[in-house]
């Protein structure tokens, strides 16, 4: 089974605008669209997509469940998410400009406290079985702290489940150190995450020696990955981009589908790029064509970097 775990999901509000964001200036909607945010529930979405299934886990918000449910159900997700009393699922505003270009904000979310962080515990020793693959995605809730985080993995790693994680920070630092099976950080998390001015494939080379499965996402430049020790540079085809949000998220919900095939590195790789491009000609945070693939796949490129 494929579980994916948000910790912190949202509900994303997604406007776009008549004209670009301008301060001081009643901006015009000309179009708005509700979907999943939060990141590990945008992997849930692709896999039901791609008719894969699996179960999304978290903590929602008592308050407006129905709201978050309700999204959920655009994608037909089974899930179990712990009820945070008191509490709602946060928003994410996602603003669109007439020329593309997105800006995202994004509330805190609720504090977790430990009753609930013990039974989502719970849930994964009672539920998670060996081989199963868990995602872990999107920005953890205040309250969720650096330890929290490593006993989540601890138990994950307990029932030998394949362990992937989204995160950055200090959150990125705690997967590496607990031997996660697969990262994911985008050029800015990576640059981040080590000190130093080394450039971008020598800090990826390091993050390489301390996980088996890495990939640096480029946006739509693509992605960069390690195969058999060497470095690769992976390059989808030029499309027309209706929003980029998401887009890292379909990436990840495609490298997972074709994980759970038990395609190879190259493969898997490839398919989290043909998901991502796809997701970016579409609206929606997690919406995907599959009808698009097959041209995305034709027009990828590969190169090994050295
Ligand atoms: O990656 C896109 C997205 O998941 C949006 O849908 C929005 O919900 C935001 O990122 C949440 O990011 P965070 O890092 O706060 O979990």
């Amino acid at each position: 089974m494929i579980y994916t775990i948000t910790l912190n999901p949202a509900i994303d509000k997604i406007k776009y605008l008549e004209g670009n964001l301008e301060q001081e200036k009643n901006n015009r909607v000309k179009e708005k669209f509700i979907d999943l945010g939060g990141k590990a529930t945008h992997v849930s979405a692709i896999l039901q997509q791609l008719n894969k299934s699996n179960i999304a886990l978290g903590f929602s918000g008592e308050l407006n469940k129905q709201e978050f449910y309700e999204v959920l159900k655009i994608y037909n997700i089974r899930h179990d998410y712990i009820e945070v009393k008191n509490e709602s699922v946060r928003e994410s505003i996602v603003v669109i400009n007439n020329s593309g270009g997105s800006y995202m904000i994004t509330e805190k979310g609720p504090d977790i406290l430990e009753p609930d962080k013990n039974k989502l515990i719970k849930i994964l020793k009672e539920q998670v079985k060996e081989n199963d693959i868990i995602v872990i995605a999107g920005s953890p809730p205040p309250g969720y702290s650096s330890k929290d985080f490593r006993e989540l993995i601890k138990v994950l790693r307990k029932n030998n489940a394949y362990i992937a994680c989204d995160v950055a920070g200090k959150y990125l630092k705690v997967s590496l150190e607990e031997g996660v099976d697969f990262v994911k950080p985008n050029e800015h998390e990576l640059e981040t995450l080590y000190d130093g001015n080394e450039d971008l494939s020598e800090k990826f080379k390091k993050l390489t020696s301390k996980v088996k499965n890495a990939v640096c996402s480029l946006g739509g430049e693509g992605a960069m990955y390690m195969a058999n020790g060497k470095i690769f540079r992976i390059t989808p085809p030029k499309v027309k981009v209706k929003s980029d949000t998401g887009a890292g998220d379909a990436f990840v919900g495609g490298y997972i589908y074709a994980l759970s095939n038990n395609s190879s590195i190259h493969e898997r790789v490839k398919q989290g790029i043909i998901v991502s491009a796809s997701k970016v000609q579409h609206h929606g945070s997690c919406q995907i064509d599959p009808a698009q693939f097959d041209f995305i796949n034709k027009n990828t490129k590969i190169l090994e970097v050295r």
